[in-house]
């Protein structure tokens, strides 16, 4: 399956590719919320293939109305995690597949095609970008570490919302050596995975943000939990925490005040 599944994202790569330097129409889905044909195409694309070649999982994906069909046996997609980039030119923006089997994650896909660069894990056999096996950072000290973040949509409607990002990010800041706002999510665990972050935290995503770079990550040695310490539920929990597994709970001692 991993093989011919990385077959089908680097074709849907193309389509993105092509999106990134054509004009593109953008619509809102909500005020922060964009959506372009290329986020359709390259997820039509995708579900045509996945659902040929893998019949024995279902789909849910970003564009698609997902409300009939039950997490289990699936394949979530996200096809442009990232669109803010995407739209405006920024290259982090990736196309990001999950397969989980009977809800627990199987094997993952996390793909920039405008860098050429591909993220795949398969459950307890490693975590590689572009072949090379990826370890998370060895570094303990919160104060020396780099972290990642990201702001909800609802941040220019939900006024609770913002205050919690604000929070946080007083809380986080002045005990680390810097927070950045890729815009990314599928890339920013990568990056925790690869050892670029010490870790990552964000509230409100979706299940297809996400579903392939926890694989990812906990692959290459990190840890990924909800603000608790707890497993962390792709439908259910409000924040992510995502670090190389060393800073885990002093990040958590911060971010959970
Ligand atoms: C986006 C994320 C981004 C996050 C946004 C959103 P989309 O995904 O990856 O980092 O901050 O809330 O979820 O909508 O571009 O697929």
């Amino acid at each position: 399956m991993k093989k011919k599944l990385i077959k089908i994202i680097k074709k849907a790569g193309k389509i993105l590719k092509k999106g990134f330097y054509s004009n593109k129409d953008v619509t809102f889905k909500a005020k922060k919320d964009l959506v372009t044909k290329y986020d359709v195409a390259v997820e039509n694309y995708l579900k045509k293939y996945c659902s040929k070649h893998f019949k024995e999982f279902n789909i849910i994906a970003e564009e698609s109305d997902n409300s009939k069909v039950e997490f289990n046996n699936s394949i979530i997609i996200d096809p442009i995690d990232g669109t803010t980039n995407f739209v405006n030119g920024v290259p982090h923006t990736a196309i990001s597949v999950g397969v989980y089997k009977n809800k627990k994650p199987y094997l993952a896909v996390v793909y920039n095609p405008i860098l050429d660069e591909l993220y795949v894990a398969k459950v307890g056999k490693g975590a590689f970008l572009n072949g090379k096996e990826l370890k998370v950072s060895t570094e303990e000290d919160l104060q020396k570490s780099l972290l990642a973040t990201g702001f909800p949509y609802t941040s220019g409607s939900n006024e609770d919302d913002l205050n919690d990002v604000l929070k946080k990010i007083k809380d986080v800041l002045p005990h680390c050596q810097d927070l950045r706002r890729l815009g990314s999510a599928s890339i920013d665990l990568c990056m925790v995975a690869k050892g670029t972050f010490e870790g990552y935290y964000e509230m409100n995503l979706k299940p297809w943000d996400v579903s392939a770079g926890v694989l990812i990550l906990s692959e290459a040695g990190g840890k990924v939990t909800n603000i608790k310490g707890g497993e962390y539920n792709l439908f259910e929990d409000k924040y992510i925490v995502a670090t190389n597994s060393r800073i885990h709970t002093e990040l958590l001692s911060k971010l959970d005040i």
